[in-house]
């Protein structure tokens, strides 16, 4: 018999730990939905902040997967950024990155927004990082399972309009942990089992402008891939 490695094991997810996994995503989408509905112009960033966490606490999820980020305008330019008392305004962009835990499994996803309609830069960048995770999640569908090459796919597309500001890998395993292996990264020689749950996240970030980033979770499967993340992201969707 071969031996494995436990990173490789727990990688594939059990039913049930799917269950819990989509349990976790789905309580997120009803955050995220109440959290849009609470914006409005002057709302700081660690007031939409504190009420996604009520927000989780009341659809009985209280244990995240890490602390929201909520960020306004050029704010979104921070990778991490820690939401604080920057107000939303007119124009500005909107980050939500945000997940929760269900019997200890993760969710991840992030969504980007416009606080009124984009500017032509605005709107370039989002269709940009759209395309890019279209062509990463092609290649997925195709059947590839190099992390590499997959991260590279959405790597080299933005590379040639934005230079090198896609700033952190392409995605990450999820389960009990909120990254865990495998990881798409430019020089990963990680192959994607099936069974796993992957983000899918690229970014572009323009320090004193702001950034896009657009974060689904799929299950990867032996032919292609399940979205598990389901909020409209459509640039249409995304005006508010
Ligand atoms: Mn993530």
């Amino acid at each position: 018999m071969e031996t494995k490695l436990i990173h490789e094991v727990r990688a594939v997810k059990s039913k049930k730990e799917l269950a819990n996994i989509i349990k976790a995503q789905r309580i997120s989408e009803w955050v995220l939905q109440e959290a849009v509905k609470y914006l409005r112009d002057g709302v700081g960033e660690l007031e939409v902040a504190n009420f996604i966490k009520k927000s989780f606490v009341k659809f009985g999820a209280p244990i995240l997967s890490f602390p929201p980020i909520v960020a306004f305008g050029k704010s979104s330019a921070d990778i991490h950024h820690e939401p604080n008392g920057t107000k939303l305004k007119r124009g500005d962009i909107v980050m939500f990155d945000i997940g929760t835990t269900v019997n200890h499994y993760c969710s991840d996803m992030t969504r980007t927004y416009f606080w009124g309609e984009p500017n032509a830069k605005q709107k370039k960048i989002y269709l940009d990082v759209l395309k890019a995770q279209d062509l990463a999640l092609n290649k997925v569908m195709q059947g590839e399972r190099r992390a590499g090459v997959i991260d590279r796919t959405a790597r080299n597309f933005l590379a040639k309009i934005y230079k090198n500001n896609f700033k952190h890998g392409l995605g990450h395993g999820v389960g009990t942990v909120i990254h865990e292996w495998p990881n798409f990264k430019p020089k990963s020689g990680d192959i994607i089992p099936a069974g796993c749950v992957m983000t899918i996240e690229p970014g572009i970030y323009l320090k004193g402008f702001g950034g896009v980033r657009i974060e689904d979770m799929y299950l990867i499967t032996k032919n292609g891939c399940v979205n598990l993340t389901n909020v409209p992201k459509d640039l249409d969707n995304v005006i508010l």
